[in-house]
């Protein structure tokens, strides 16, 4: 969607008016100011790796071949790419550490804020990293399974525990190929030192290594981030939640939690809840307090709490706009430096919480793990403080009802979800696929982007799978994009799924889209893949999977390590543009021939959300027929 449309959408129209008129430049204009894009970099054709350069190289042949070292094409857009995979990993797995260094604190007695929520989880963890469980204190457990985690962040030789959870086919792959991740940190370290001048300039030894890399975030930083989330704050559940920028209250004092890492936004909560300060907001005029959120943190407090989410990553300058915030406090990853400059045209407090994450002109209360809910408490006060610096004729919530959606699925509650109390087991699932009721599964996931769509691609392309009988999961933004267009409902299985997919809904009772949380939680989309091959009846590995991958807006280097690990994992994955590498013929070859043959993963770019639709369709029914499946029950095209 242009921001044409965008602006001319009722939500949104005066909140763009009033960016106009506060002289405020949105993230649409300052994306309409780059134009055009530099050439040599979206070719990927430009190193600043060391002081001979920055070099660029023609793509027409005319000027410079190769760098002043004399890198050439195919070196310099594989370091680059390699680097972007080594800085998505690091953001997710630096997540993680702060989950597993939170749970050893709490098992340790350090802070009395956090405790083990989900005993089961803790001990079914406990037995895959071999620590006892017998009779111990569930602390004791929690403090040697939380040093074992983080103990794999700087592991130097072997394999990380999580990669026994892939089928055996992927495993013998990666060792091959020598692409098992021994431990986080090394990987990283590892890519980042590869890509300096002098060191690794063959692109496909790169290139493995970088699949190495991204295999540690997905089977390592991201997936300890996830399970021990569960462990500290509970599995998700299926619940009512509501989402768009039209969940601020007039009348009430609005806290938005913007971010990823969950540690404070979950005391936020709590704190929210709590009566001393509701009866503060009313005595300084407000009904309550109203808390919602953007982007991951938004995805996290949804998925388990409940609290409604305020937008994706592209509405966290909107929701300031509205004039309705009385505070918005951030931690990390997503969030917008230019918050501090549209923020001063409003009485909206910004408010940097991590020590990671500092913002020039933001206030900043730093979060400690020992002092979680009296610091979350103080945020929550500062709020309530300013709900009276409200500047009423400035306030401007868009009108409009909120999307309904269900939120909150999980591998586990996917399992006894299809197989009912009795008999929980990925079965149902399976031979859905296997009768032809569902043709398969599609993970949609990752950021909005004003280059690709602003968000509307994502429901574009959820309706056009789920109406061809597709299954979708979602998480992120696209989760957040898809729940305001109203998808993630049971409802939505009679509006849009196509016949197969909505008897399986309607007997289940489930939306047809499943969101499934934040982006660290891409890793449950992994999990259940590995469930439905045990499960059997659909292949030996991932690779043979009827599955397929998508961020039809992605923009983070985030998402660049997400697309990587599915791939290193065997998974067809679609984003909506390529990386910058279409500078190198070799690069360019390896990433649509040369991959395939190594992992069976493959990579598709597609910016038209139909045609990417298409793709994946394609992929799925190729899978179906390898496997001898039967043909789908209905036609796609019946009943719409
Ligand atoms: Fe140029 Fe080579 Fe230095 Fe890159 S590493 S800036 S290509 S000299
Ligand atoms: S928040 S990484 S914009 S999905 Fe995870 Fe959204 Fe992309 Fe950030």
């Amino acid at each position: 969607m242009s921001k044409e449309n965008l602006k001319n959408e009722p939500m949104h129209k005066e909140l763009f008016e009033r960016a106009t008129s506060e002289s405020f430049s949105t993230i649409w204009d300052r994306e309409a100011q780059q134009e055009p894009n530099c050439g040599f970099g979206t070719l990927g054709l430009c190193c600043k790796n060391c002081n001979l350069g920055p070099c660029r190289i023609d793509p027409f042949g005319e000027g410079a071949t190769c760098g002043v070292c004399g890198a050439t094409a195919d070196t310099i857009c594989a370091r680059n790419l390699v680097r972007h995979i080594a800085a998505g990993t690091s953001c997710h797995s630096d997540h993680g550490r702060e989950v597993a260094r939170t749970l050893l604190m709490a098992a340790k007695g350090e802070t009395k804020f956090y405790k083990v929520s989900d005993e089961e989880k803790l001990k079914k963890l406990a037995a895959e990293f071999k620590v006892k469980v017998d009779n111990r204190p569930v602390n004791d457990i929690a403090k040697e399974l939380a040093e074992k985690m983080l103990s794999e962040y700087g592991q130097q030789e072997g394999a990380l525990t999580f990669i026994a959870r892939a089928p055996d086919k992927q495993k013998k792959i990666w060792e091959k190929y020598n692409l098992i991740p021994r431990g986080i940190d090394r990987e990283v370290v590892e890519a980042l030192s590869r890509t300096n001048i002098g060191v690794d300039n063959d692109y496909k030894n790169l290139m493995l290594h970088g699949m190495r890399t991204a295999l540690a975030d997905g089977w390592g930083g991201s997936m300890i981030a996830t399970e021990l989330t569960d462990v500290l704050f509970g599995k998700p559940s299926p619940k009512k939640a509501l989402a768009n920028l039209s969940v601020l209250k007039e009348d009430y004092v609005n806290i938005i939690v913007h971010g990823h890492v969950p540690l404070l936004s979950e005391m936020i909560c709590d704190a929210s809840l709590l009566p001393q300060l509701i009866s503060l907001a009313k005595e300084k005029g407000a009904k309550g307090i109203n808390l919602a959120g953007i982007c991951c943190t938004a995805n996290e407090i949804l998925v388990r709490r409940g609290f409604p989410v305020a937008g994706d990553f592209l509405y966290q300058e909107l929701a300031i706009l509205t004039g309705a915030v009385d505070l918005m406090l951030v931690d990390l990853q997503c969030i917008m430096p230019s918050l501090t400059e549209v923020a001063g045209c409003f009485h909206t407090k910004l408010v940097s919480t991590s020590s990671k994450a500092r913002f020039v002109g933001m206030e900043h209360v730093e979060f400690k793990e020992e002092e979680a809910l009296p610091i979350a408490r103080q945020i929550v006060q500062m709020a309530i403080e300013n709900f009276p610096k409200r500047i009423k004729e400035k306030v401007s919530i868009p009108k409009g009802t909120p999307s309904d959606l269900i939120p909150g699925f999980t591998t586990e509650y996917v399992f006894s979800m299809l197989g009912g109390r009795y008999r929980p087991s990925f079965k149902p699932l399976n031979e859905a696929i296997i009768n032809g009721r569902i043709r398969g599964v599609a993970g949609v996931v990752g950021c909005d982007n004003p280059k690709l769509g602003s968000g509307a691609n994502h429901a574009i392309l959820v309706k056009e799978l789920i109406k061809n009988d597709v299954l979708v999961v979602q998480t992120g933004c696209s989760a957040i994009a898809c729940a305001k267009s109203g998808l993630l409902t049971p409802e939505a299985a009679f509006e849009y799924a196509g016949k197969g997919l909505r008897e399986v809904c309607e007997a289940v009772g489930c939306p047809p889209v499943l969101h499934l949380g934040s982006c660290v939680d891409n890793t449950r989309i992994l999990t259940t893949c590995c469930e439905m091959v045990k499960e059997g009846g659909l292949g030996k590995g991932l690779d043979e999977l009827p599955v397929a991958g998508a961020a039809p807006e992605w923009m983070s280097e985030k998402a660049i390590a997400i697309g990587w690990y599915c791939v290193a994992s065997g998974i067809f994955v679609a984003f909506g543009s390529s990386f910058p590498v279409y500078g190198s013929e070799n690069m360019t070859k390896f990433i649509f021939e040369d991959v395939a043959k190594i992992t069976g993963g493959k990579w598709a770019f597609e910016a038209d959300p139909l045609k990417m639709a298409k793709v994946m369709i394609e992929h799925i029914d190729s899978k179906r027929k390898a496997l001898s499946l039967k043909p789908m029950i209905y036609d796609s095209t019946d009943d719409h």
